[in-house]
Order: C-alpha cells, then sequence, then structure tokens
C-alpha cells in the first residue's frame, strides 16, 4: 500500500471514530467552509493528532494588555510543550478562526479594550459573522465551534456560571447552556469567583453535565483550590480523563467540566478574594452594570483591587490547565488509536 493511500485509510478511519464520538455528525476540517484552520491544527486533525482548543474572550474581554498576549503565547507554548497542537478560536473580520498565526494573535490581543472588539458567545456568533465583525470567543461560542471542528479537549481558565443575585438579574452565562449540548471536554479551575458556585453546580446538575475533580473532590474556586463544595467525582490521571470521556460520550453529547485546582504556589486565599468581591459587587450594582460587561468589569476591578494578585494568579491557573489539557487530549486520542480502526 503506498503512503498516500494509507494515510487516505487513515484519515477516514479517524473521521469514522469521530462520527462515533459527535453524534451531531463528523466535523470535516477540509470541507467545512465555515471555519478555517490554522495549517497545523488541519494537519493534526486530519491525522488523529491531538489539539487542544483555546478561547479568546479572555485575551480581548478577560485580561489587559500586554498580559494578555504573553499569556496567550505561554499558554500555547505550554500546549506544544505537552505534546498537543494549540487552536486558538476567534472571530477575525467575519471568520470564524481555529488556530491563529502569531500575528492575528498580537493583533487581537493588542486590540483588547477597544469598543471595536466583540466579546462573542452562544447569541453573537452567527450574527457577528455576518456583520463582519472581530472579536473574542467566549466559552460558549468556543465550545460550539470546537464541538463542529471534531475538537473534543478545551482549556480555559474559568468557565461562566449563574451570577450571585440570578434571582434578581436572571444571569446566567450562555457557557452553562452550551456545555448542556456540546461534547467538549472543559479543562478550568471551576466557575469564575465572582459567581454563585451553589447554583452553578446545580445548573450543570440539571444540564446534565459532569463535573470530574482533577485530585480533588472539592470544586475548585478559581483564585482557590476549594470552593467549599464538594465533588462526587475525582480522577487521577489524564487516561482516566480520557476513559471518563469515551464511556459519557457513549450515552451523552453534552460537555465535561474537568475542575482543576489552581497550583498552591500562585492560589490565593478564598476569604482574601470574598472581601475583594464584596466591594466589587457594589460597584458593579451602583454603577449599574449589566449584562456583558458584568464578567469583565469585575476581574478589571479585582485585577486592581488586588494590586495585581489576581491577575498573576489568573495567568499561572490558565497555564496550569494548559498542561493537563495537552495530557488529556493526548491520552483520548491514543485511546481512540488504541482501539484500532473500524
Ligand atoms: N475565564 C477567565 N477569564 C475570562 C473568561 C473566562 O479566566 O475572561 C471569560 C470566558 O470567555 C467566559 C466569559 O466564557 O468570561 C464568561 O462571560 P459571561 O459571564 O458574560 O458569559
Ligand atoms: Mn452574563
Amino acid at each position: 500500500m503506498g503512503a498516500v493511500a494509507g494515510r487516505r485509510e487513515k484519515r477516514g478511519g479517524v473521521l469514522r471514530q469521530r462520527e462515533r464520538i459527535f453524534p451531531s455528525g463528523p466535523p470535516r476540517p477540509g470541507a467545512d467552509t465555515e471555519l478555517v484552520f490554522g495549517p497545523d491544527v488541519e494537519a493534526a486533525l486530519q491525522d488523529g493528532q491531538p489539539v487542544v482548543a483555546l478561547e479568546s474572550a479572555i485575551i480581548t474581554h478577560g485580561m489587559p494588555w500586554p498580559a494578555n498576549w504573553e499569556t496567550a503565547c505561554t499558554v500555547e507554548a505550554d500546549v506544544r510543550a505537552g505534546g498537543a497542537v494549540p487552536a486558538t478560536i476567534a472571530l477575525l473580520e467575519g471568520r470564524v478562526h481555529v488556530g491563529l498565526s502569531a500575528a492575528e494573535l498580537r493583533s487581537l490581543a493588542q486590540s483588547a479594550g477597544s469598543p471595536q472588539l466583540a466579546k462573542i458567545g452562544r447569541a453573537d456568533l452567527g450574527v457577528a459573522q455576518a456583520l463582519g465583525k472581530t472579536g473574542g470567543t467566549t466559552v460558549a461560542a468556543t465550545a460550539m465551534v470546537a464541538a463542529r471542528a471534531g475538537i473534543p479537549v478545551f482549556v480555559t481558565g474559568g468557565i461562566g456560571g449563574v451570577h450571585r443575585g440570578f434571582q434578581q438579574t436572571l444571569d446566567i452565562s450562555g457557557d452553562l447552556q452550551v456545555l448542556a449540548s456540546a461534547p467538549v471536554a472543559v479543562v478550568c479551575a471551576g466557575a469564575k469567583a465572582i459567581l454563585d458556585l451553589p447554583a452553578t453546580l446545580e445548573y450543570l446538575e440539571t444540564m446534565g453535565v459532569p463535573v470530574l475533580g482533577y485530585r480533588t473532590r472539592q470544586f475548585p474556586a478559581f483564585y482557590s483550590a476549594s470552593s467549599g463544595n464538594p465533588l462526587e467525582y475525582s480522577a487521577e490521571d489524564p487516561a482516566q480523563v480520557a476513559a471518563v470521556l469515551r464511556r459519557h460520550w457513549r450515552w451523552s453529547s453534552a460537555g465535561v467540566l474537568v475542575a482543576n485546582p489552581p497550583p498552591a504556589d500562585c492560589a490565593l486565599p478564598r476569604e482574601y478574594v470574598e472581601g475583594l468581591l464584596d466591594t466589587a459587587l457594589a460597584e458593579a450594582a451602583s454603577r449599574g452594570i449589566r449584562g456583558k460587561a458584568v464578567t469583565p468589569f469585575l476581574l478589571d476591578y479585582l485585577e486592581k483591587a488586588s494590586g495585581g494578585r489576581t491577575l498573576a494568579t489568573n495567568e499561572a491557573l490558565v497555564r496550569h490547565n494548559a498542561r493537563l489539557g495537552a495530557a488529556i487530549a493526548r491520552a483520548y486520542a491514543e485511546l481512540l488509536a488504541a482501539e484500532g480502526e473500524p
């Protein structure tokens, strides 16, 4: 058998495997005109090599320049060092990119804070695309794109969730709804500390999204290792996470939350963060901050109020998640390969 025929056969097998995992239909990297793939991402997907999806709202709306640029680059490098290909997902002039060049990443990061730059969630993706916008995709929009592209592992800092005071504001991040339907494992340090974490866990349970602690039975609180909310399940190594994903997607097309607590040397005490949050939330309320602006406002407020400590922790925990995400992507690709071609 020639090399080309062998490669074609292998591609066919990988796509058939993905078809089994992604009930909505097999992603076709070469044929999906909706998506613009970076060359290394496309090659890795076609060969069944591990790929890690990365969001970009953290770059455009979660961190200031130049910390956002430095973090985005080091996170991509961490994924590569872990043996996977990073695929940062963003909307550039109305085109959905899966894998950015260094120049594209830099220009996106440099525009952070500009009112031209959109924060693209689930409701915005098609609209912003049609209107030719540029922006960062949230966990929700990134997971939609990753599922469509056939990338089962996605790394972020912390997901959005049910906001404190949701009884009055109805503010519930679209991230949770998407997790209920996108077959993607989201590696994160839990949900952001600014949220109502018990309500967020309830919502995930209601929507059928399992939460798997990584070497912990405590739901992390983003900046802190524990939120005081126990978890029923934990996994001890990347292979065990991969096995969970494989079984879960035999039954469900919902996502899985892999909760990875921040490393001890960069975590902040929970009481310290809660103290800052009291004033941050009061300030947001008195200024009438609403909707998509709430999360960026609170993150920015915490950074200033902590003298940069929350930003340093945020950077460190995203890198920590990137290393774990790469290991899970590798273990999952190995698991599929070991099952053999049908
Ligand atoms: N995680 C971070 N920093 C961030 C975000 C997550 O460490 O800035 C972003 C993500 O893109 C997430 C979004 O999807 O905040 C949630 O925003 P909202 O609450 O408006 O859905
Ligand atoms: Mn919201």
